[in-house]
């Protein structure tokens, strides 16, 4: 009988987005990126791609030092709820400290997309996506909502994503990495810069 035993693979791929700004304990912006990959692939899923890293400047302008930024494709058995709360768990071990919305910080972990899902509903996206700036600055959303509802709007994220998903398209959107970067002004583009080779995120594993 064991023919009719098929192994489902139920694994979900999903989107993160790594940023931080605030050196800590753990040393400067990079160590922190790289020790918390290292993490998010001991604890939550395999690493299936890893950015470059980039250094960009704090949004909104003139709010702190200069991020590094990068993004991961990874490959998990955990619901999304889940994977939230172990990504703050690891946000903490690096003393993030969560005070003024989009305060500087040491390490913020966004779950961009997970296998596409719209989370909790295309009502409630639509309202966080269509937010005013100004409430954007304001408000938080005190649940999970997927995707990301800022993807499109940040070249911090996007940069990073089109180099390991240029094709990716928004679940909702329906826009493609590529097209949603065209889509924003130049100069958001133009003040990223990727980091030299020996700064770039190496998968884990693969003898950094
Ligand atoms: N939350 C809901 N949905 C999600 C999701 N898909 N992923 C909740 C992650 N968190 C989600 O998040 C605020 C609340 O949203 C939490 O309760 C979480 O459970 P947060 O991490 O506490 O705060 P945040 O990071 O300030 O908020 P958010 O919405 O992730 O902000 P953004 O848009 O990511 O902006 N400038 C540069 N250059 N680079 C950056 O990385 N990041 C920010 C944060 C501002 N400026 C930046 C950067
Ligand atoms: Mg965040």
């Amino acid at each position: 009988m064991s023919q009719y035993i098929t192994r489902h693979n139920c694994d979900t791929k999903c989107i993160l987005g790594i940023g931080s700004n605030l050196a800590g304990d753990f040393g400067g912006l990079t160590p922190i990126v790289v020790a918390a990959c290292d993490e998010i692939h001991a604890e939550i899923g395999q690493i299936v791609s890893a950015s470059r890293l980039f250094s960009t400047p704090s949004f909104p302008p003139g709010t702190g030092p200069d991020y590094v930024n990068a993004a991961l494709i990874l490959s998990t058995s955990l619901p999304a709820e889940d994977l939230l709360g172990r990504l703050h768990k690891i946000e903490q071990r690096f003393a993030r400290v969560r005070n003024r919305r989009w305060s500087a910080r040491t390490l913020d972990l966004d779950l961009l997309d997970f296998g596409g899902i719209i989370q909790p509903d295309l009502a409630v996206w639509t309202y966080w996506h269509d937010l005013a700036p100004e409430e954007q600055a304001r408000l938080a959303p005190d649940r999970l909502i997927l995707p990301h509802p800022r993807i499109q709007d940040r070249a911090f994220v996007l940069v990073p994503l089109a180099d390991i998903a240029p094709d990716w398209v928004h679940p909702i959107l329906g826009r493609s990495v590529m097209q949603m970067l065209q889509d924003l002004p130049a100069d958001d583009i133009s003040a990223i810069h990727a980091l030299d080779s020996p700064a770039s995120l190496a998968l884990p594993g693969a003898g950094r």
